[in-house]
């Protein structure tokens, strides 16, 4: 049976990276924060904090896993705005002390780097492929930016099994509402328990971005895991741009209730790129992976989450 680690793994993807590694017959160790809990009790948990590079050292040891998904990051763009120091040390320097525990280690485990779609930034072709420029328009889109370039260096100096991912916008059930899509079905769900006025406070609804189901981003990464190549970025998004207006209705569509919208110079972003949108060609020609569930089953889903 294959052992897979995954650093990082009680936040919004890693549970559901977990769940379906165990359903594909992994054993799965997990790692969260000493304030987290690993929900999956099928999963082996473990602490660990990135920034300290000797509680890495003793995983891996005990683990020896044969894939590590580095998922442990601060994800919020918005917070990156308000706290850059942290997003650096988290997502540049923790990953350096994985990179850095695991070439110690003398372990040949291939390591899966998630990074995001927003490393392309202010983009000049539609839809982005991996090739493109990095133009990053925020703190957080540029410590991934960074790990990515050193995730290539590492591969090619270490010759180290690197697989890197440019992860596009994902949603689903149980993401934090400060992310857009979560943010809207937590608001229409408080609206129709009566918690909150028939109001929706929005930012910019005229951005276009690519949102895929997390349950078809983590079978991305467990493919990536088997077959994505040594040394290879891919995009993991859903191909297709769309405009956060349409979200919107489609959310307020599947609710009863007579909803007023209002933009809120508090959700408005410093600076917001108009499109993004990923090539995914490479990672279908690798894998074979092609995004499968409809966004209106997602919106289901995760206004039922907010709903319960
Ligand atoms: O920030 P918290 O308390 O929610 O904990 C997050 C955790 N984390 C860390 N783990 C170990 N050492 C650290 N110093 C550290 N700082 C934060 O990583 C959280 O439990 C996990 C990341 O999960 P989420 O923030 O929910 O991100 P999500 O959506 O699961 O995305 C996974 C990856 C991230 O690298 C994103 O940047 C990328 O996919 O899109």
């Amino acid at each position: 049976m294959k052992k897979v680690l995954i650093i990082g793994g009680a936040g919004f993807v890693g549970g559901y990276l977990s769940e379906i590694l165990i359903e594909n017959g992994f054993e799965v160790h997990s790692t969260c924060l000493p304030y987290e809990k690993i929900k999956n009790p099928e999963c082996k948990a473990h602490n660990l904090d990135i920034l300290d590079k000797n509680q890495i050292s003793a995983v891996l040891d005990e683990v020896k896993p044969d894939v590590i998904y580095h998922l442990a990051a601060q994800s919020s763009v918005a917070l990156s705005w308000k706290n850059p120091q942290l997003t650096v040390d988290i997502n540049i320097k923790g990953t350096l002390n994985v990179l850095d525990s695991l070439r110690d280690s003398g372990l040949d485990s291939r390591i899966i780097l998630i990074g995001s779609g927003e490393e392309y930034g202010y983009i000049k072709h539609c839809p982005v492929s991996e090739e493109e420029t990095l133009r990053p328009g925020n703190i957080y889109a540029a410590t991934k930016a960074c790990q990515s370039m050193i995730g290539n260096i590492y591969a090619r100096a270490y010759k180290m099994d690197i697989v890197m991912v440019r992860a596009f916008n994902h949603i689903g059930a149980g993401q934090l509402p400060q992310f857009v899509v979560s943010d809207f079905c937590k608001q229409v769900a408080e609206i129709e328990k009566g918690l909150k006025a028939p109001e929706m406070r929005v930012g910019n609804l005229d951005a276009r971005r690519d949102f895929t189901d997390v349950r078809d981003v983590v079978r991305a990464y467990m493919l990536l895991g088997e077959k994505g190549k040594s040394g290879e970025l891919y995009n993991v998004g859903s191909g297709k741009a769309m405009v956060i207006r349409k979200i919107l209705d489609i959310i307020i569509s599947q609710s009863t209730e007579d909803i007023k919208i209002t933009v809120d110079p508090e959700r408005l972003r410093p600076s917001d790129i108009p499109v993004i949108e990923a090539d995914i060609s490479r990672i279908t020609a690798d894998t074979g992976w092609k995004p499968e569930i409809p966004i209106e089953e997602t919106i289901k889903n995760t206004l039922d989450y907010w709903r319960r």
